[in-house]
């Protein structure tokens, strides 16, 4: 337990990350409430000691990025207590914010000033700021926003000597120079610690007309997707798909969720489709796209949701992590793929691993309309029609085996149809192996030389990434 000023911690909640994959034994764990006590904090322990610091933010990443190691010379560095909004600029349509705000933090005082923060993602509540930029993180609405680095415009930056960089800007164009603050963005902490943000605020959707479409596989889906951009100018808000197994493991764990028209046996692929009201019924493009969703090669049913049905199909769709949790550890991968090549990928990637592996399957769901696949692999899935038949120590023991072998076929599988290892989780300790094996040399090399360069003593978070 640590104390902080009326405020109890358990380090339990530093040390571990919160699917319970990496566990770490930190040698403290530090709370400062500002960035001059982090700028302190730094600068003693890069000119005094040879242990090394593990920014955290809200604990909430799927990497290890944030965990401390197992060996007590690593310091957990929480941004939890630099929790303020600075300013928000309604005219200029920003506002600035500590790194240890949470995402739904932040939503809520955007739409307080009827603006609106577009990230989001199941984890909103601990999310934090810090961690969002840390990782370039993604989520549900990228297709209009783009990812955490898309509407970020300034950051402040303490770096491994304790120097801060004063780079808050809230300009839309600023041509002074090198981009420092995409250095820092999806950096996991190796570079610098992100302690405060300006960020871009749009204006809400004021209402959303939500869809939920089955097609046959992921060709159509991604079909489906085209010919909505093409008949929407671009404006879906959201594309996210949901195979059988996904669907079913939250069956298994919460069947509640799962609508009751969700057979377990449909093969369908499902797909959550968000666009604005500007396209309802009078608008010059409704019947375009009601033909896209009538076009029945694409589609084998369509539904435009009412108000609960959209917090159901929502909840379903949030609901697969947790699921996945429950169920014990997987083979995670957070790919990028160019559209075209998803259908390739996946025929191909599955029959070659099922092969090997026949009693396991993916859990595939995710971003389709971004090329962002969870393509998880569940090692004992077909054998676990009823739960407990497979102990967790049992997954445990085979990921231990075959977890790598498992997680290079797939990663060759991705480079081979030109994709990338990681679309928003990041490289963490997870797959900081498989980052070495197939970034190219020269890419290393500046990587490196920019690390070793603002972090000669190699003290922030050093076993991450590279
Ligand atoms: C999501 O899209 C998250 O729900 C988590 O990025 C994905 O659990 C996962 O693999
Ligand atoms: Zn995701």
């Amino acid at each position: 337990m640590i104390a902080g000023v009326n405020e109890f911690y358990d380090i339990e909640n530093f040390a571990v990350d919160w699917r319970k994959k990496f566990y770490g034994k930190p040698l403290a764990v530090m709370l400062p409430r500002n960035t001059n006590e982090v700028s302190r904090l730094i600068s003693l322990i890069n000119r005094t000691t040879n242990i090394s610091i593990v920014p955290q933010g809200g604990n909430t990443g799927l990497a290890g990025g944030g965990t401390p190691n197992e060996h007590g010379n690593q310091v957990v560095l929480s941004l939890r207590r630099l929790n303020e909004i600075r300013t928000i600029d309604f005219l200029n349509r920003t506002l600035i914010a500590e790194a240890g705000c949470s995402l739904l933090n932040l939503q809520k005082v955007a739409s307080e000033h009827k603006l609106y923060f577009p990230l989001d993602f199941s984890s909103r509540d601990s999310a934090s700021l810090g961690g969002l930029l840390a990782t370039d993180a993604g989520g549900l609405s990228v297709l209009k926003y783009g990812t955490a680095k898309d509407f970020c415009l300034g950051l402040e930056v303490v770096l491994a000597n304790g120097e801060v960089w004063h780079g808050l800007r809230s300009l839309r164009k600023d041509n002074s120079g090198y981009s420092l603050k995409d250095l820092f963005i999806g950096s996991e902490g190796t570079l610098g610690i992100i302690t405060a943000a300006s960020m871009r605020l749009f204006s809400p959707v004021e209402k959303r007309l939500t869809y939920v479409a089955m097609t046959v596989n992921l060709s159509s889906a991604i079909e489906l997707f085209g010919e909505l951009c093409s008949v929407t100018q671009d404006n879906v808000l959201a594309f996210e798909f949901m195979e059988k197994n996904a669907i079913n493991l939250v069956r298994r764990y919460f069947p509640e969720r799962v609508p009751v028209n969700f057979d377990e046996h449909l093969n369908s692929v499902i797909c959550i489709i968000e666009l604005s009201a500007a396209f309802e019924k009078n608008s010059t493009s409704y019947s375009s796209i009601s033909e896209a969703f009538a076009n029945n090669q694409l589609c084998t049913y369509y539904t435009k949701c009412s108000e609960t049905m959209r917090k159901t199909i929502w909840q379903l769709r949030e609901s697969i992590t947790f699921a996945s949790a429950e169920d014990g550890p997987q083979v995670k991968n957070d790919i990028s793929l160019p559209l075209s090549r998803i259908p390739d990928f996946v025929d191909y990637i599955t029959q070659k691993l099922l092969k090997v592996h026949p009693h396991g399957d993916f859990i595939n769901f995710g971003h389709i309309g971004d090329g962002n696949l969870h393509f998880n692999f569940a090692p004992f899935f077909r054998r676990m029609s009823c739960k407990g038949e497979i102990k967790r120590q049992d997954i445990v023991n085979f990921l231990k085996e075959n977890e790598e072998v498992i997680r290079g076929m797939i990663n060759d599988a991705v480079v081979l149809h030109d994709g990338s290892i990681t679309a928003e989780h990041g490289i963490g300790k997870l797959r900081k192996s498989e980052n070495h094996r197939l970034k190219s040399d020269v890419e290393l090399r500046i990587m490196r030389t920019i690390k070793n360069s603002i972090d000669p003593k190699n003290i922030l978070n050093p076993e991450v990434l590279l």
